[in-house]
């Protein structure tokens, strides 16, 4: 079983974060902001992850910043040497009117792009501005490469929510056994 465990600690706040890759979409997630657990249960759900997060802090910016610092940094213990990963994984994924495209990449390089417009200046409360930082953070915390296309939508809930589901998806195929015991390169390493 591919699990960890993150615990971080700073004057901001408090993360406790706990991710298993064999899991079955179990969410435990209370960040004190309802919106953004609604993402985390939907990123778990179609990811087929259990995740468990308690996040406590200062302000909602800095809780759900350093909830996704923690859970890169999980993800990527999680993977251990990323040895027999499938390495790579790709969703486009509907949600009424909106349709979102994420493609990941396990290869250790950082990097990431991500491209959504929002109408409102909330996501509920959310704050829209802040959920590309989130997936920025996450991306490079987890060290992975990340592409987030948003190709249509009309309603922000959906767009936001479209794109969690989506990376979820992505990173389910991504993490998933080859039953070949090698680290997915042709360098060899990750
Ligand atoms: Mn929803």
């Amino acid at each position: 079983m591919r699990e960890s465990k993150v615990k971080r600690e700073t004057k901001e706040t408090t993360i406790d974060i706990r991710i298993g890759l064999e899991g079955s979409g179990k969410a435990e997630v209370q960040t004190g902001i309802s919106f953004f657990n609604h993402l985390l249960e939907s990123f778990a759900k179609h990811g087929r992850f259990d995740i468990k997060a308690k996040s406590l802090g200062d302000f909602k910016h800095h809780i759900a910043e350093d909830t996704m610092i923690a859970l890169g940094t999980a993800l990527d213990e999680a993977l251990g040497d990323r040895k027999g990963i499938r390495r790579m994984g790709d969703a486009i994924v509907p949600m009424d009117d909106a349709l979102a495209l994420v493609a990941v990449d396990l290869g250790g390089r950082v990097y990431s792009k991500v491209e959504v417009d929002f109408t409102k200046k909330r996501l509920d409360d959310l704050s829209s501005d802040l959920l590309v930082h989130l997936l920025e953070t996450f991306a490079s915390n987890a060290k992975l490469n990340l592409h987030v296309k948003l190709m249509r939508g009309d309603n922000d809930h959906h767009k936001a929510e479209a794109i969690f589901k989506a990376l979820g998806v992505a990173l389910s195929e991504a993490v998933s056994l080859t039953g070949v015991d090698e680290v997915p390169s042709a360098k060899g390493v990750i």
